[in-house]
């Protein structure tokens, strides 16, 4: 039985490293909600994985505050929940929104596995203790930027590199990276940046010899998917268009798809992925875990989710230094010099929160206590 006492919204903002360039534009500085659940027994925590633009998704930072504020923390404190588990079927009446649910879902699990004193890898059933990583690089101003950046990551360890492609950044930066490395485990990410008239264009990529291209046509489209899966080669792998297991079985039976990129976001949390989970691993459908610049918060649920047996492909899950010079948790999140990262196996999600690091990046805080706001 969880019967949540108390939940705190935390908005930081954090700068990347680098800018982080997709087919929609470019990110600088991360808005990002950090959620701490209390109940009875202990403590959880969350990260909403939603952008500051609503341009992947819907959702943005604010709108998933709201969202949090107004109706999804207020529903789940009405409550007592007889485990995580239950939290998805007590969201479900609330319609999409399923990063800003995912905050709090992600937190409740967190907090059930440390009440068990068990990681939150072992709680939802995974099956690994170590997972291989690939990189995400975003679109850079010239070729020999790109390929700078795909040395580095190379020697670094990564086991597989996806680069971001939109029209006139596709076919020649990937030749110029396959030239180079004939053999490395290469992918390309367009976000929803071309259309089925492309397709002479996507056939062209299949000599190239790529694991998968990601989301080529709209954001939420199965069916142009399944025309242009069956005239080229490579995989298409759905990131935007999937939210829920219906989805992924959907796509799979239309042939929209041959693989799947879950992020625990973007399905709601940990109740869903678990589903898309079983699906594909019952279909034999390879799945992998996405990213979506998390801090340390979200990237440790990545890490525990990536653990499940259906997630066979290395994701986008990578080391902290990556993206901020100094992690929301403690240690920061490292891959070693064969590319994995090693799962830690402490209570819940295994680390540290680096409160000195929060607390200098928060911009408001937001407390509630069950059934009312006791403070802003
Ligand atoms: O489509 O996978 C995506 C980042 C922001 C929004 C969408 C995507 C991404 C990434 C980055 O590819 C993955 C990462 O966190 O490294
Ligand atoms: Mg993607």
């Amino acid at each position: 039985m969880i019967r949540i006492r108390s939940v705190e919204l935390r908005e930081i903002h954090l700068p990347l490293v680098h800018f982080f360039e997709t087919s929609f534009g470019r990110t600088y500085n991360r808005k990002i909600i950090l959620l701490t659940v209390h109940s009875d027994e202990g403590i959880g925590y969350g990260e909403c994985t939603a952008s500051e633009e609503p341009l992947y998704s819907s959702e943005t930072t604010e709108t998933a505050w709201h969202m949090l504020s107004d109706f999804i923390i207020p529903r789940l404190m009405d409550r007592d929940l007889l485990s995580a588990s239950d939290a998805a079927e007590v969201l479900s009446p609330i319609r999409g929104n399923r990063m800003a649910k995912a905050t709090i879902e992600t937190a409740l699990w967190d907090l059930e596995a440390r009440r068990l004193g068990v990681p939150l890898s072992k709680h939802i059933g995974g099956v690994r203790t170590q997972i291989p990583c690939g990189v995400s690089i975003g679109i850079q101003n010239s070729i020999d930027e790109l390929l700078e950046k795909v040395r580095r990551e190379v020697s670094d360890g990564y086991r597989r590199v996806k680069i971001k492609i939109k029209p006139g950044w596709e076919i020649e930066p990937l030749r110029a990276i396959r030239a180079e490395f004939p053999e490395l485990p290469l992918m390309a990410d367009a976000n929803s940046a071309f259309r089925l008239s492309d397709t002479a264009l996507f056939r062209r990529l299949d000599e190239l010899g790529l694991m998968m291209i990601e989301q080529p046509l709209a954001h939420d489209d199965m069916v142009d998917h399944a025309v242009l899966q069956k005239e080229m080669e490579t995989p298409i792998c759905l990131d935007e268009s999937i939210h829920s297991a219906d989805d992924a079985r959907k796509a799979v039976e239309l042939g929209s798809c041959r693989i799947i990129n879950v992020k625990l976001g973007r399905v709601g949390g940990f109740t869903e992925a678990l589903r898309i989970n079983d699906y594909c691993a019952r279909n034999r459908v390879p799945i992998w875990c996405g990213g979506m610049l998390e801090s340390g918060v979200g990237r440790a649920h990545n890490i525990a989710m990536s653990t499940l047996s259906g997630f066979v492909l290395p994701g986008d899950v990578s080391a902290s230094k990556r993206y901020y010079a100094e992690d929301t948790i403690l240690p920061p999140v490292t891959v070693t010099p064969e590319g994995i990262i090693r799962v830690l196996e402490f209570p819940g999600i295994g680390y540290e929160l680096n409160w000195e690091r929060i607390g200098r990046a928060t911009m408001r805080t937001r407390q509630f206590t069950r059934n009312r706001v006791i403070s802003d």
